[in-house]
């Protein structure tokens, strides 16, 4: 049976590239590339490579992220004095920080904070430019927008820390920095500043949804491979058979737990736990400094933290 390619399955099958549902090819205007093999992709996914559909936003949001990406670099570039050495020694400990607390939401000079401005212009309509391309694709295939709709989720968490909250305080300075420990060293000082993240109910319900995703991830990842002996990734009799590999997998879990999913709801189950993660985070960072200044004394206000 060599009919499917999975991450552990080594027979590859290649045939003339496959161009998709476009008998018309209405669909091949905008696609861009010649379509290639590659064995490696090929044992993790799908071997084809291309084409891929560019489209303006493709193009915009392609173009904006090497702009953000280029002035990041070049910053770093320009903080090693254009050390090849030490630019590689210090990778990971370069920062370009956005303008201090004295310009507040006003411009600051290039080198004190300008250049992250400018910077986060681009990744900002890079971002949004790639979730409209998510949006776009999806329509065009007739799917729902559930990719879309998720990716906006993200999208909530990145605004907030990086736009809406900093607004909202009155200050740039409130922003991530883009590096690589440095912005942990942010994540950090913004607990500290906080009185403990551990304390704000959203952080912990966002902990909640990414352990949940795990978890959720692992038992339909090893469900659905348990049941690859019986065809379960393609099976089409499940509807009208028993016997089959979906009703083997529902029970496995009704056995164990009494409770199980369906074939349906388990993606569903899925999609909400990834999209709460970044909804509740969102929330609980925007409520931080705006509504709440410190969550220690928040939760020995609300009895649950002591209060000495
Ligand atoms: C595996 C999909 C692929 C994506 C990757 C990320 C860049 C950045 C930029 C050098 C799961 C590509 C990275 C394009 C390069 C410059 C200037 C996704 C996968 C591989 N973080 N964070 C990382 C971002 C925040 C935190 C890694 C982005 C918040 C902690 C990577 C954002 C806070 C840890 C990274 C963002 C926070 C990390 C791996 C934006 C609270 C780690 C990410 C735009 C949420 C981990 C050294 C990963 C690490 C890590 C990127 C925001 C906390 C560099 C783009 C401000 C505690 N973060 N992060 O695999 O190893 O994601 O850090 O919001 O321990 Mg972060
Ligand atoms: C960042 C969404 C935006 C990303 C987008 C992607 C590109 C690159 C390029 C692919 C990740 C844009 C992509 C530009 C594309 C290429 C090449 C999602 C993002 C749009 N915490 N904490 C969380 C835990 C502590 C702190 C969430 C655990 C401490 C802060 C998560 C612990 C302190 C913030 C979480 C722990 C602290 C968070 C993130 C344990 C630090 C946030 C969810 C066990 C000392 C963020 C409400 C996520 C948040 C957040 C987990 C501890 C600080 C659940 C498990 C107490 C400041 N923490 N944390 O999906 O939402 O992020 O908080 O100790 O801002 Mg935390």
């Amino acid at each position: 049976m060599a009919e499917y390619q999975n991450i552990f399955t080594q027979v590859q099958v290649q045939g003339p590239p496959e161009m998709g549902m476009d008998n018309e090819n209405n669909l091949a205007e905008g696609r861009f590339g010649k379509p290639g093999f590659s064995s490696l992709f090929g044992a993790f996914g799908n071997a084809q490579l291309g084409p891929i559909y560019l489209g303006p936003f493709g193009v915009v949001s392609l173009a904006t992220g090497f702009l953000w990406f280029f002035i990041v670099g070049m910053s770093f570039w320009a903080q090693v004095d254009y050390s090849p050495a030490v630019f590689l020694r210090d990778l990971f400990w370069l920062a370009l920080e956005p303008p201090g607390p004295e310009y507040g939401l006003g411009f600051a000079p290039l080198d004190e904070g300008g250049w992250w401005l400018i910077a986060s212009f681009f990744l900002l309509i890079s971002v949004i430019s790639w979730w409209i391309r998510t949006y776009l694709r999806a329509e065009e295939l007739g799917m729902g927008k559930h990719v879309a709709w998720a990716f906006a989720s993200a999208i909530w968490l990145f605004l907030v820390l990086g736009l809406i909250r900093p607004v909202l305080m009155g200050s740039w300075s409130e922003a991530v920095p883009y590096g690589i420990f440095p912005h942990l060293d942010w994540t950090n000082l913004f607990s500290i500043i906080h009185g403990n993240l551990f304390y704000n109910p959203f952080h912990a319900l966002s902990i909640v949804f990414l352990y949940g995703s795990a978890l959720l991830f692992a038992m339909h990842g090893a469900t659905i491979l348990a049941v690859s002996r019986f065809g379960g990734e393609r099976e089409i009799e499940q509807i009208v058979d028993r016997g089959t590999a979906s009703e083997r997998a529902a029970l496995f879990w009704r056995w164990t737990m009494g409770f199980n999913a369906t074939m349906e709801g388990i993606h569903r189950w899925a999609w909400w736990f990834a999209v709460l993660t970044t909804l509740t985070g969102g929330i609980g960072i925007l409520l931080s400094g705006t509504v709440v200044d410190n969550w220690y004394v928040w939760a020995q206000q609300h009895g649950y933290a002591p209060m000495n």
